[in-house]
C-alpha cells in the first residue's frame, strides 16, 4: 500500500478534528480521552487521569509527526545517527511537548476553562529518571537539539523498570525508595512487539573447518533474553520533527523451550524467566561507576545487542547491503558504557553475516565514534577477564583477535617499545587481567572527544595520552551543551517573556541571539524587569522549601544554590566549610554587616557511598543549627532540597543568584548545571575546571567569580607531596571550622559522626579543600560585596545569560555533525497537512 494515499485515506475529518493545533480541538481531545482511554468522568476522575487525557490528546498530535518522519526518512534513505547511551534522564514530557508543539498556552487556557489546574495537571507526571546525573541528562538534551535541527535520529537505551532511586532525608540522612515510574503506566510510549530480538548470554563457543576451508564459529548461549522495544517520540521545536527514543525492555523469550531444557523442572524454568526480567529491571545508581557486576555486564551487552541487529534489521527493510552498514549509521557511544558494540558489530558481521574479518572492521571503525565523559580513574571501565569471558564468551575471542591486529600494529610504529605495547592492550595484564573497555571503545571508533576543552586536553596528555601519540586525529573537543527549550522556555516561563518581548523568539533556536540583551543590561527600567522576574522564581521555590524542609527562607536574601550529585571532587564539603566559618564570624562579630543569604544543596549520593552520604549529613546538621540559632537567623538560611531531579532542576535553576562550581581543578570533565544556571542569570564562583573555563571566556573574567588552584598547580602540589595538616594548622579559621565539627557542634555533641569526614580532610585530602579554603572564602566575600550593589549585580546576571549562547546543545550538535556524523538534516512534511491546520 502507498503510504501517502493511506495516510490521505484515514486522515480524513476524524484527524482534521481531533488532532488540530488549538485550544478547542484540544479541549475536545481531552474529553474524548478521559471517557474512552480512562474510562472516567469528572465525578470519579483523580488528577492522574486527568493528566493522562491532557497526554494522550497532546500524544494523538505527537503520532502524526512522527508518522510523517518516519515516512520521510524512509523515502530519502536517510543516514541517521544512532545515539547509544546506558541512560536518558529526560524528565517530564508532557510540558516540553506543549512547548514544542507550540501550544502550552492553548493548552493551560483550554484546562483553566474546563475548571482544572493545569500545573497540577502537569505535576501528575512521574519523570522518567533513567539517568543518574550529567550523562544520562546529556543524552536527553541532544536528542532534543537532533529533533529540532531535523537530524535523523534514533536514542537507544534501556526501559529501566525503576528508574533513579527516589531520595528523602530522614533525621538529616539520605533515604532511598525505589522509583515505581510506571505504576500508573506510561501514555508516552508505545510498545513494538513485532520488532522484539533475541540476545545471547554466556555458554561457550564451537570452532569448525568447514569443507571448503572455511572456519566457522558457533556461539552456544546458555541464556537467551528477549528484548521488545518501547518507542517514544522525541519531538523537535515547532517543526513537524518527530525522532526516535527507542528504550529496551528484557523479557523470557517465547522460542527458548523452558519444557524442553528443563522438562518436569517447572520451578527452574519460572526462575529463569525471571532472571531474564532482571536485566532491565533497575538502574544503576552509581554516579561514576562501580566495578565487577555481573549483571551490568549483561546489562549493556543486551542493550547494545537489541540495538545493533535493529539498525541491521533497518537496513535489511531498506535493501541495504550490510558493506554500507557505515553510510546508513553513525553510532555514538556515550562514554564506555555501551562500548561493547565495537566487538559486537564484529560477531554480527562475521560470524551471522559471513563478512570478511577485514571488511568488517573497516565498516566497524567507520560507523563508531566515542564520548570519554570522566577523567576519575575509577570510573574507567574495566572487566575482570573471567567474568567477561562468562557472560561473553564469543566477544573475548573476538577482542582477542582485535587486539592482536591492533598490537601488531603498534610494535611495528613502535620497534621494542613493549612498555608502550602493555599500556595501549585492551587487556590489563599488570595484575589480574582486566578488558579495558576505553581501549576497546578507541580502537574501535574513528573519532574520539572530550566534552570540554580543559578535559580534552588532559584526555590527550594524560588518560588517553598513548591513543593520542598514535592517532591524533581521531581526537576532538566537544564541549557540552544544554538544550534551552526545557531550559529556560520550559522552566523559566518569566524569563522567556521578556527576553522574546524584548528580541523576538528566534533565540530559542538560535541561542546566539542572546546577545541582543546585551545593550539592554545598560536600561534601568529592563534591569528592574529582570530583578522582578527573579524575584518572583525564588518566591516560587520558597514555596517549595517551605513544603519539603518545612523552613522559611526570604525570598530577598541571596540564593546561593550547588546542586548536582554528591561526590568528594565536586566538594559540597568546601562550600559546607565557608558557611561554617561565616556561621562563626556572625556569632563573634554579631553587628556585622552582612547581606542575607540561603544556601541551597540538593543531589543524591550513591547509595553505597559512605562518605557522600556523611557530606549530606553534615549539610543537615549545619542547617539544624544555623537555622535555629537567634543570634543568625534572617542572615543565614541553610536548606537540603529533597530528591533533586530533572523537575526540581526546572524549579531551581531560574530561581538561583549564585552558582556554585567548585570541583577540584581537572576532576569535573565539563558540568553541564553551570550552563544552566547560566542561562537563567545566576553568577558562577568557580574553579577553573571543566565548561567552567569556557563559562568564564564568553562571560568575562569580570562577570565570574574565579578561585583556587589550576589544573597544573594541582598537579605540582601533588608532586611535591600534599599535607594538609599543615594548611590546617596554619589557618586560624580554617582550624575553627574544622574543629567545630570534629568536636560534634554539628552533630548534637557527638564527636564520632564525623570523624571519618574530618580525618580523610586532615590526613589525606584527595580533592583539596584545604589547599583552597582561604581562596574559595576571599572569593565568596567578594561575592558578598558584589552583591549589595543592585543595580551592578543584576547586570551582571544579564550579561551572563546574554553571553549563553554558545552552550546550547544545538551548538554541540552542530559541530558533533560537522566533524563526526556527517548526518544532513531532512527536514519532514506533515502527511495530509491540509487537514491538520487549525
Ligand atoms: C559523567 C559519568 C558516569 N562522567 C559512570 N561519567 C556511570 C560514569 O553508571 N555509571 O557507571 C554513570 C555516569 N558521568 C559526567 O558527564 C561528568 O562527570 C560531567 O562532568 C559531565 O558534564 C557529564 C556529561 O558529559
Amino acid at each position: 500500500m502507498d503510504t501517502r494515499a493511506a495516510a490521505a485515506a484515514v486522515d480524513h475529518r476524524p484527524l482534521s478534528e481531533r488532532a488540530a493545533l488549538n485550544k478547542e480541538a484540544l479541549k475536545q481531545s481531552f474529553l474524548d480521552n478521559l471517557f474512552h482511554t480512562q474510562g472516567k468522568f469528572p465525578a470519579l476522575a483523580s488528577k492522574s487521569d486527568y493528566y493522562l487525557a491532557l497526554a494522550y490528546a497532546v500524544r494523538e498530535r505527537l503520532l502524526q509527526r512522527w508518522i510523517s518522519t518516519a515516512a520521510e526518512y524512509m523515502q530519502k534513505g536517510a543516514r541517521t545517527v544512532s545515539y547509544l547511551s546506558a541512560e536518558f534522564l529526560m524528565g517530564p514530557h508532557l510540558g516540553n511537548n506543549l512547548i514544542n508543539l507550540g501550544i502550552y498556552d492553548e493548552a493551560k487556557q483550554a484546562m483553566t476553562e474546563l475548571g482544572l489546574n493545569f500545573d497540577e495537571l502537569l505535576a501528575q507526571e512521574e519523570e522518567p529518571g533513567l539517568g543518574n546525573g550529567g550523562l544520562g541528562r546529556l543524552a536527553a538534551c541532544f536528542i532534543d537539539s537532533m529533533a529540532t535541527l531535523e537530524i535523523p535520529s534514533l536514542g537507544y537505551g534501556i526501559r529501566y523498570e525503576f528508574g533513579i532511586f527516589h531520595q528523602s532525608i530522614v533525621d538529616g540522612w539520605q533515604v532511598e525508595k525505589t522509583d515505581k515510574w510506571l505504576r500508573y503506566g506510561n501514555p508516552w510510549e508505545l510498545q513494538r512487539p513485532e520488532w522484539a530480538v533475541q540476545v545471547k548470554l554466556g555458554g561457550y563457543t564451537e570452532h569448525r573447518s568447514e569443507e571448503d576451508g572455511t572456519l566457522t564459529v558457533r556461539w552456544i548461549p546458555s541464556r537467551l533474553v528477549s528484548g521488545v522495544p518501547y518507542d517514544t517520540p522525541i519531538l523537535g521545536y515547532r517543526n513537524n520533527t518527530a525522532n526516535t527514543l527507542r528504550l529496551w525492555s528484557a523479557q523470557a523469550p517465547e522460542s527458548f523451550d523452558f519444557e524442553v531444557f528443563n522438562r518436569g523442572d517447572y520451578y527452574g524454568a519460572v526462575m529463569q524467566k525471571m532472571s531474564s526480567e532482571n536485566l532491565s529491571k533497575v538502574l544503576y545508581p552509581n554516579d561514576e561507576h562501580e566495578g565487577g557486576k555481573e549483571l551490568r555486564l549483561e546489562q549493556q551487552y543486551f542493550f547494545v545487542s537489541c540495538s545493533l541487529q535493529d539498525m541491521i534489521r533497518i537496513m535489511q527493510g531498506q535493501r541495504l547491503p550490510l558493506e554500507h552498514f557505515h553510510e546508513k549509521f553513525a553510532v555514538q557511544l556515550n562514554d564506555t558504557h555501551p562500548a561493547i558494540a565495537v566487538a559486537e558489530l564484529m560477531r554480527l558481521l562475521v560470524d551471522e553475516h559471513k563478512m570478511p574479518w577485514n571488511r568488517a572492521w573497516q565498516v566497524t571503525c567507520k560507523t563508531f565514534a566515542y564520548t570519554n565523559h570522566t577523567l576519575m580513574p575509577e570510573a574507567l571501565e574495566r572487566w575482570p577477564l573471567p567474568l567477561f569471558k562468562k557472560v561473553l564468551p564469543r566477544h573475548l575471542e573476538i577482542i582477542f583477535e582485535i587486539n592482536a591486529r591492533f598490537l601488531d600494529e603498534v610494535r611495528r610504529r613502535y620497534p621494542g617499545d613493549s612498555a608502550r605495547v602493555a599500556r595501549l592492550s585492551l587487556i590489563d595484564e599488570s595484575g589480574p587481567r582486566y578488558v579495558r573497555m576505553a581501549h576497546l571503545a578507541c580502537v574501535g571508533s574513528h573519532a574520539i572527544n572530550g566534552v570540554a576543552e580543559l578535559h580534552t586536553e588532559l584526555l590527550k596528555s594524560d588518560v588517553l595520552r598513548d591513543f593520542y601519540e598514535l592517532w591524533p586525529n581521531k581526537f576532538s573537543n566537544k564541549t557540552n551543551g544544554v538544550t534551552p527549550r526545557r531550559w529556560m522556555v520550559l522552566a523559566n516561563p518569566r524569563l522567556t517573556r521578556l527576553v522574546s518581548d524584548s528580541i523576538g523568539e528566534d533565540w530559542i533556536k538560535h541561542l546566539d541571539q542572546l546577545q541582543k540583551l546585551e545593550p539592554l543590561a545598560e536600561s534601568a527600567d529592563f534591569r528592574s524587569h529582570w530583578r522582578e522576574i527573579k524575584r518572583a522564581n525564588k518566591r516560587a521555590l520558597a514555596e517549595v522549601i517551605a513544603r519539603r524542609c518545612n523552613v522559611a527562607v526570604d525570598p530577598d536574601s541571596m540564593f546561593d544554590v550547588q546542586v548536582k550529585r554528591i561526590h568528594e571532587y565536586k566538594r559540597q564539603h568546601l562550600a559546607a566549610l565557608h558557611i561554617i566559618a561565616l556561621y562563626l564570624q556572625l556569632k563573634a562579630q554579631p553587628n556585622l554587616e552582612l547581606a542575607p543569604r540561603t544556601f541551597i544543596f540538593g543531589g543524591k549520593a550513591a547509595p553505597g557511598y559512605r562518605m557522600a552520604k556523611l557530606m549530606i549529613k553534615l549539610i543537615t546538621g549545619i542547617g539544624d543549627v544555623v537555622n535555629r540559632d537567634p543570634m543568625v537567623r534572617d542572615r543565614l538560611k541553610v536548606v537540603f532540597l529533597p530528591n533533586f531531579s530533572v523537575t526540581n532542576g526546572q524549579r531551581i535553576y531560574p530561581a538561583a543568584d549564585l552558582s556554585e562550581q567548585i570541583s577540584t581543578a581537572g576532576k569535573e570533565a565539563s558540568g553541564t548545571g553551570n550552563m544552566k544556571f547560566q542561562m537563567n542569570g545566576a553568577l558562577t564562583i568557580g574553579t577553573m575546571d571543566g565548561a567552567n573555563i569556557e563559562i568564564r571566556e564568553v562571560v568575562g573574567a569580570d562577570n565570574f567569580f574565579l578561585f583556587g588552584l589550576t589544573t597544573p598547580q594541582v598537579y605540582a602540589l601533588q608532586a611535591q607531596g600534599y599535607r594538609p595538616h599543615d594548611w590546617y594548622e596554619q589557618d586560624p579559621q580554617l582550624r575553627e571550622v574544622i574543629d567545630m565539627i570534629r568536636d560534634g557542634y554539628f552533630s548534637r555533641g557527638d564527636a564520632s559522626l564525623f570523624r571519618p569526614l574530618v580525618d580523610s580532610l586532615l590526613w589525606h585530602d584527595p580533592y583539596f579543600l584545604f589547599a583552597d579554603f582561604r581562596s574559595y572564602v576571599e572569593c565568596q566575600q567578594r561575592v558578598g560585596e558584589t552583591w549589595v550593589d543592585t543595580e551592578r549585580w543584576t547586570r551582571m546576571s544579564i550579561l551572563n545569560s546574554a553571553r549563553s549562547g554558545k552552550f546550547s546543545s544545538d551548538r554541540s550538535i552542530r559541530d558533533y555533525t560537522k566533524d563526526i556524523w556527517h548526518a544532513p538534516s531532512v527536514p519532514v512534511e506533515l502527511l495530509t497537512e491540509h487537514h491538520v491546520r487549525a
